[in-house]
Formats: C-alpha cells, structure tokens, sequence
C-alpha cells in the first residue's frame, strides 16, 4: 500500500480508486480483461448507483468486469465492482442443500429439502392459518424473483406477510415521496448532476456509498470551480472533507437545520411564490387547509440561531447553506440516502428536504431535483415499484384499497377475495412475531438478517430457540442467518441467472445469464415455483422462465403511474438502461418526471412545466414537519451518541466483498473516536474497548480519528465478528416503521 485510504478515497475516480487499493489495480484490470474470451453486457452486482458492467467469460467462469461505457456510468467502476470476479467460486459458495439434523446442518438432496420446507409451510398454514407463515426478502434480488414472491405468498398462500430489508433502508423514502408527491420514486436523475450549480448532501456519505456518482459530482465541480458542495453529516467523512461546507451537528437534530435553512430562504425573499400559487399545498389530510402565509409564520421560530443552538453547530453555516441553495438563478440537487432514512422521524426529514425545492420551484429542472440515493441494486425495481411490502401491491397499488385489491385479483385470475384486506406485519413487527412464536414459518431470500437486524440479539435469540421454522436461500455458507437456518437452500449467484434490475433514477436494467450456477445451486425464482407447485399452487406460479414473469409484469404495471409496458424483454435485453414511465413501444423513457415534454403523464398542451400528477388536487404538499428528538438521548449513564456506517471497500455483511483479497484489510469493524473524547477517557489508538448500550455490549478496536465529532462513537456494519446491531435501537419511524440505525445512546468502556 503506497497511499493512504484517505488519500485514495480523496481522488476517488473510480479507476483510481481500483489502483491505490490492489497496488496494481490496473495491471489486474488489465490482465482480467486480457483473459475473457466472451464478454456479456450486464449490470453490477452492488450498489443502486447501477453501473453497466461488461461481464468477461472464459470456459464457463467469470475471469473479469469492465465498465460499460454506452451506460451512465461511462465506464466507471469502483473497485467492488471491478472485483466481482473474486465472488463467483468463492471458497464459502453454498453448492448442496443443507438439513438441519439433530442440531446440525447436513447436506440433503434438492428432493428431501424441497419436501422438508413445502411440508413445514403446508403445515403451518392448515393448523395455525395463512398469517403464521411470512417471507423476508431484498432489494438485491432481481425483479422477477421478486415479483415471484410476492405472489406466491400474497395469493397463493394468501398472507401479507411479506417484507424485505427496503424496509431497513429505503422505507423513509417511499414515505416522504408518497406524503410530498403522492407517489413514491424520485424526479430527476443522475443526469441532473451535469447541471446542478449547488449539491446539497445530507445523510449521505455518496464517496464511499455510492462512488461513481460522487465522480460525476466532482467532475462537475472540477469543471464549474463555482459550484458549491454542501455536506451535513455529523461525521467529517471522505464526501464532508470535499465539501465547500461541511455541517457537523449533533445527530437527529438536522430537522430544526433544514428547517432554518427554509426560514432563510422565506425571509430573504428567495421562495418561488408563482411556483407555490400554481403548483404547492401547505399540509395534507388531517393537517390541511393551511396555506403559504400559515407556512411563513410556523417557520419564522427556526431561526438559525435557535437550530445552531438546538443542532450544535454554527448559525452562520445554516445562513451560508440557505444562500447557496436558495439562489435565485442557480440550479441546486439534493441527495441523501441513511443518515435521514434511518431515523424514527425519517419521514418528516425526508419531507423537509423536499420542502426546500418546493418552495423554490428548484425542481423538474435539469440541475434542480430532490434524489435520494438507492442502497441497493434493485431496492426500487423489485420492492419499491413491485410493492412487495406488507401493505403493497404491484406498481401503486395498495392492500388496503379494496379496487387495488380487485385489480389485482382480476389480472391474477384469482377469485374476488383472495388477497387478504389486512395489511401484513412490516420487518420489525414480524421479526417481534418470531419472538412471540406467532410466526411458524419464515423464509428468507437474498437477505442476512441475523446481522443487519438492528437490537439483533433479541431476535437471535428468537430464532435460537428453534420453533420458526426458517428457510433460508443463501449463496455463501455460513452467514450468521444461514448458520441458523433449519434449510439451508443454495441459490444461483448474479451472472448465473437472468433478470432485470432497477436503480435510483428510475432505470431499469437486463443482467443476462452468463455461466451457470455452481454446484447444485439454482436460482431464486426457480426454487419458488418449485415451492408453489409442491403445495398445490401451480397456477399462482406458472411460470416457465423470467421473460414468462417479465411478460405478467409489462401487463400488470400498464395503465399504473408507473407504466413501463413498452419495455419489452428484447428492447430491455439491448439498452443500456431504460428509465419509467415508458408506455409504449417507441417511447424513449422519462429522464424527468413529472415535467411537460418529458414524462407521457403530462399532457403536452399543459399550460405549465410541471404537473403533480400524484396527488388529486395536482399539487406537492409542503409539510410543516417541527424539529423532534431522537428516540433516544445521550444522558449522565450513556453519554455518547453511536451511529452505524459503511466504507467503500465493503458490502454489508461482507459475504460478497469478504472473499475480495485486496478489501480483507478494512472489514476489522473499528469503534471511531474523537481524539479529544479519547484523551478524556484515556484511551490509547488500537486498544480494545467495550461499546455498551441499553440492548448490549461489543468489543472493537479503538480507533482515535477526528472523522467522528466530539461525543459520536461510529461503528462499520460489515464485519460478522464485532457487530455494532447488539448495540442499535430498534425503535422504528411511526409511518415508515424503519428502525433508527443512526442513533442510539452508548457508554465506552475499556475492555
Ligand atoms: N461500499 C458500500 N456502498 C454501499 C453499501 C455498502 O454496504 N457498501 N450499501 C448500499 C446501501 S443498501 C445503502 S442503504 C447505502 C447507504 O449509503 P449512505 O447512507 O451514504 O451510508 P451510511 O454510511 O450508512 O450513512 C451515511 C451517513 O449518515 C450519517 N449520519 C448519521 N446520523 C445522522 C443524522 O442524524 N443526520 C444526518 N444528516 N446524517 C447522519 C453518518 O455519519 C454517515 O456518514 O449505501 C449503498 N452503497
Ligand atoms: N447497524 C446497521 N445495520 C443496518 C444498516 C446500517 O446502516 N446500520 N443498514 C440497513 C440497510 S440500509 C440494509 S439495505 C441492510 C442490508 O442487510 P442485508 O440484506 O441483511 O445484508 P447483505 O449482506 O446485503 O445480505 C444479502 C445476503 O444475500 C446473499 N446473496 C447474494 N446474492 C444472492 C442471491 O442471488 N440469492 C440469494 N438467495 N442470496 C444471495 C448474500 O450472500 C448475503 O448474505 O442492512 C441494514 N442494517
Ligand atoms: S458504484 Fe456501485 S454499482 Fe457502480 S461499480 Fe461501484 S458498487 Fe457497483
Ligand atoms: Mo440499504
């Protein structure tokens, strides 16, 4: 290693990036490609950035990946998509299924295990009804499977039951679009990096999270030196130290910042008030009938000096933040993607954001839009927009409404009344029904739950005790869910099945089978249908391939908000990405929605630019959303506050990037320490120290930096050996039921 990560983080072009982590990151890159013999075009397995990738085969095996540059991503990768070779024969790859036998895990046939689970999921539903069986799913898996699931156990085994880690993730999202727009999934696009005169960065450290698109930031900003980047993040990160304004603060009280910054934005006199006439509403539902002059007397309490107080941080900096994004004439882009999602008051934040456009009309604007940054590869394509989530059905549609219901039922072919009116138990209430024993059984797919829970050792112990029954589709043994499955079922890995993939911006993505699974291993989708038809449900799940289910969605999405119906399989299979709502054959896609000569919803002789059409009345709310408090608290016993992260080198639970040679360096989880709080409790760099909350304790290794603030202790999620989620709170938003991984209260301990 001649570079620091610092230093290599900093230049962060992607390749560079590759470089200074391998050593000789391009001479592998090159020697990678130089081996390929077939390349397919295809998407990355990572991040909701949805880099095009170029996989490169040789005798059945993946030997390289290059970036595509006919897709966004012009041909960027970041190393872990560089490194994806490095995943496929891994050492810990599952390839037989696994049967747990008097406590241990054994090796069993496809037959026996099949039989097993369709036995166990027959059992629960006739002695203790439809509602003792769930599924747990993720925005990793691609759309079809995804898809799948969901029907099958919405209207095969009819349960609403069904979840998956968006709601860990993305939830707060959907809440603030659906509360603001009246419809979920953002506006803009990536493109409206190329124009935006100000990045307003909040809750998103987009340098390690999301790299490629951090390059196109910096790339805008090397060319328009006049460009401002501003960041709010508690902690100085790799994206705040780029920043021509960085607001560190203490965390969860950036509600009363944004806030202030809308209350800078009213009072000099920068709000768009033609905009709001034509196009805004103050409050919605029970909170209606308010209006612009109510709006600008409730915002004159959050001063910036009343949120620097609140906030810890200075009121110049708010005023300066205003200024910059309230500009009349310059364009600005908002992004954020964990540091607000993941709160108890995600929702609100997430509207506040939204706010600060609305009330500026800097949005529909190449260059002005409100993004919140995807985590996952298809967190929006298969879970968001395919609705399965508790509440949900496909594209738009709702349990709760009985005509969606209907509609569903009816392109299902399945009798009126199938699909149960109550809404299902969303991700905590229904890992809470493994802990009350209501849940029999639960099968898990493409997720690892037993370290990405947060307050995880109370449902560990849940699912120790043994009466869920827990089946659990892996492609890497053990991971700390599938070590405590009592099936483990070995699933086909990305680049050994086909399907599409939909990311941030709205673009969906064809990923095509390019070798075969290895081992015994199958896909996702198959083992699902194969599950249906052993109970009897064949007609739910009678599909032959993807493109049969592909087929199913491009008629159920038609006529939604969502219509993506002129995505046909071969069109899809050629592009580089087609972005929704694209009706119809020839349509080109819709960079920006809601905007007049762009997105088909827009009549073209509309008189203005923009049409809300998400909402009945046609108008985005502005939500007068007041500063609230964190679940919980610092206090005399547990004086600092704990946040949760990610670094660049690493994927969640690390089952993927673990097996990358060059990235085993940074999965170490380290507790990071002001040097101040340090000296304080004197600690020295490197010691072991014990992290303790009101859930649990875990010990790390002490590592003394000024990226963390005085009072924040930050601990990295991906390591299986120090897990920071005994520590986090599992208290959740009200209306997007997502948990507060970014705060809780700890104490430090020597250990
Ligand atoms: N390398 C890598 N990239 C990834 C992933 C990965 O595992 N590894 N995962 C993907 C997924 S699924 C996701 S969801 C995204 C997550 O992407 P990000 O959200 O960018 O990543 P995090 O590190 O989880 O959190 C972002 C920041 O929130 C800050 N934060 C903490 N508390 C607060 C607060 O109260 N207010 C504000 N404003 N900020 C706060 C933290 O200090 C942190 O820097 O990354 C995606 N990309
Ligand atoms: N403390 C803390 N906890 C967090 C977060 C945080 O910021 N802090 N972030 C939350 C967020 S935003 C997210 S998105 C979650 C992510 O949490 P998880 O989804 O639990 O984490 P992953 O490691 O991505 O798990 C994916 C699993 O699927 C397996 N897999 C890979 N490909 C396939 C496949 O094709 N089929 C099948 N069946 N399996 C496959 C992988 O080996 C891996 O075990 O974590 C959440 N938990
Ligand atoms: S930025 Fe995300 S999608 Fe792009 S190569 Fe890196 S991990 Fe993959
Ligand atoms: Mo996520």
């Amino acid at each position: 290693m001649t570079f620091s990560r610092r230093k290599f983080l900093k230049t962060s072009a992607a390749t560079a990036a590759l470089t200074a982590t391998t050593g000789s990151g391009m001479k592998l890159l090159a020697e990678q490609v130089g081996g390929a013999s077939e390349w397919t075009k295809s998407v990355c397995r990572f991040c909701g950035t949805g880099c095009g990738v170029y996989v490169g085969v040789t005798n059945g095996k993946v030997v390289a990946v290059t970036g595509d540059e006919s897709n966004h991503n012009a041909g960027l990768l970041c190393m872990k998509g560089a490194m994806l070779p490095q995943i496929m024969d891994a050492p810990d790859r599952l390839k037989q299924p696994l049967i747990r036998k008097n406590g241990k895990l054994e090796p069993a046939s496809w037959d026996e295990a099949m039989a097993l689970v369709a036995a166990k999921f027959g059992e629960a539903v006739e002695q203790h009804g439809a509602d003792s069986v769930a599924f747990y799913g993720s925005g990793q898996g691609l759309t079809e499977e995804t898809y799948v699931a969901n029907k099958l156990f919405k209207a095969g085994f009819r349960t609403n039951n069904v979840e998956g880690n968006p709601r860990l993730c993305m939830a707060s999202a959907v809440g603030g679009y659906l509360t603001s727009f009246g419809k979920d999934e953002p506006m803009g696009c990536y493109e409206d990096m190329d124009h935006a005169d100000v990045f307003f960065i909040i809750g998103s450290n987009t340098a390690e999270a999301h790299p490629v698109l951090w390059d196109r930031i910096l790339r805008r900003k090397r060319g328009n030196p006049d460009v401002k980047i501003i960041v709010v993040d508690p902690r100085r990160t790799v994206t705040a130290r780029e920043a021509d304004l960085h607001i560190s603060f203490i965390p969860g009280t950036d509600l009363a910042i944004v806030n202030a910054m809308a209350n800078v934005i009213v009072n000099e006199g920068m709000a768009d008030e033609q905009f709001i006439a034509d196009h805004i509403t103050f409050g919605a539902g029970k909170e209606a009938n308010k209006n612009w002059a109510d709006y600008k007397q409730w915002i004159q309490q959050y001063t910036p000096e009343k949120a620097a107080q609140i906030a810890g941080c200075r009121a110049e900096d708010i005023q300066q933040a205003a200024l910059w994004v309230g500009a009349r004439g310059k364009t600005a882009m908002s992004l954020w993607t964990m540091g607000l999602n993941q709160r108890t008051r995600g929702v609100w934040i997430n509207n506040l954001v939204i706010n600060l456009h609305l009330i500026t009309g800097k949005i529909g604007i190449p260059g002005s839009t409100p993004l919140s940054l995807t985590g996952q590869p298809n967190a929006c394509g298969g879970v968001r927009d395919g609705g399965a989530l508790s509440a949900n059905l496909p594209y738009g549609r709702l349990i709760a409404k009985e005509e969606d219901r209907a509609e569903m039922e009816k392109l299902w072919g399945l009798p009126p009344g199938t699909i149960q009116a109550k809404p299902g138990l969303p991700t905590m209430d229904l890992f809470n029904g493994v802990v009350d024993g209501k849940i029999k059984a639960l099968y898990v797919m493409c997720t690892n739950p037993a370290q990405t829970l947060p307050n995880v050792g109370r449902y560990r112990k849940a699912i120790e005790r043994g009466d869920t029954f827990m089946v659990v589709t892996e492609a890497y043994h053990p991971t700390q869910t599938s070590a405590m499955a009592s099936v483990v079922l070995p699933a086909a890995l990305w680049a050994e099945k086909e399907g599409v993939y939909g990311c941030t911006e709205r673009r969906y993505q064809f990923l095509p089978k390019s070798v075969e699974p290895l081992g015994e291993a199958r896909p996702d989708m198959d083992i699902l249908c194969d599950l249906g038809r052993r109970l009897g449900l064949g007609n739910v799940v009678n599909f032959r391939s993807a493109d049969d289910v592909w087929e199913e969605i491009l008629k159920v999405c038609k006529g939604t908000k969502y219509d993506f119906s002129g995505m046909k399989r071969e069109r899809l299979r050629e592009s580089h990405g087609l972005q929704w709502p694209l009706p119809s054959d020839g349509h080109p896609g819709t960079k920006r929605r809601f905007v007049r000569g762009d997105d088909p919803m827009v009549p073209a002789d509309h008189p203005q630019r923009v049409l809300f059409y998400g909402r009945p009345d046609h108008r985005a709310v502005v939500w007068m959303r007041p500063f609230e408090p964190p679940a919980e608290v610092t206090d005399a016993e547990y004086p600092f506050y704990f946040t949760t992260t990610r670094v660049i080198e690493h994927w969640h639970t690390s089952t993927m990037t673990g097996n990358m040679k060059e990235m085993k360096r940074a999965l170490e989880a380290t507790a990071d320490v002001n040097p101040a709080d340090a000296k304080a409790k004197g600690f020295s760099d490197g010691q072991q120290v014990r992290i303790v909350s009101r859930r649990g304790s875990q010990t790390f290794r002490l590592r003394i930096t000024d990226d963390s603030p005085r009072g924040l202790v930050n601990v990295q999620m991906h390591d299986p050996k120090h897990m920071c989620n005994f520590l986090t709170i599992d208290a959740v938003d009200p209306g997007s039921k997502q948990p507060e991984f970014k705060i809780c209260a700890v104490k430090l301990e020597k250990a």
